[in-house]
């Protein structure tokens, strides 16, 4: 009985601490992960594959640095992808969402630090993928360091791109650990 008192005042903590957070950033909870996310109607939820939701932006196209910056205005991240199960998952709700406009879009995965050397933005992990377009990454004219979802010969995959192109984005909210005391990444 004392157990179950103690977790429903930690509840109640949690659930003030989370309310607070979405008064202050007048966003709103996420249901699906329990992180306060700042949520413009135009960031629709896609879709969840494990522990992430994805909010599909496709209205405003912006360059990369730019997509990077909206994700993390809504408390969120651009898209990394964490193995080619993920990809293949995601590759399928560009599919369908771009039914009739195959838009290239933005990943988080990018070589500015050290050209060749891709990671993700979003955790600092090294891109390893077998989902590259043929040839690619190629760094074309010197000047392509940013991963995106490319439309081409029928089929999305990941191709480098300059980084001051504008296009779609994806950002993710990761469902936090219990008593992590990470509430999003
Ligand atoms: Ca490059
Ligand atoms: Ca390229």
């Amino acid at each position: 009985m004392i157990c179950s008192k103690l977790a429903t005042f930690i509840s109640f903590i949690v659930y003030l601490e989370y309310s607070n957070c979405c008064q202050l950033t007048l966003g709103v909870l996420d249901v699906n992960t329990d992180v306060c996310v700042e949520t413009p109607l135009n960031i629709p939820v896609i879709t969840t594959y494990g522990n992430k939701t994805y909010y599909f932006e496709i209205n405003n196209q912006m360059n990369w640095h730019n997509a990077y910056l909206a994700c993390k205005q809504y408390n969120m991240e651009l898209i990394s992808i964490d193995s080619d199960a993920e990809f293949d998952y995601i590759r399928e709700f560009i599919n369908t969402l771009t039914a009739t406009n195959k838009v290239s879009v933005w990943t988080s995965g990018n070589d500015v630090g050290t050209e060749g050397v891709f990671k993700w933005m979003s955790n600092g992990r090294r891109v390893f993928s077998n989902r590259w377009h043929n040839g690619q990454p190629d760094n074309a004219g010197s000047n392509e360091d940013c991963i995106h979802f490319w439309y081409i010969g029928n089929v999305y995959l990941l191709n480098d791109l300059n980084c001051e192109s504008n296009m779609a984005f994806i950002c993710q909210s990761i469902k936090k650990s219990c008593c992590s005391g990470q509430q999003s990444s």
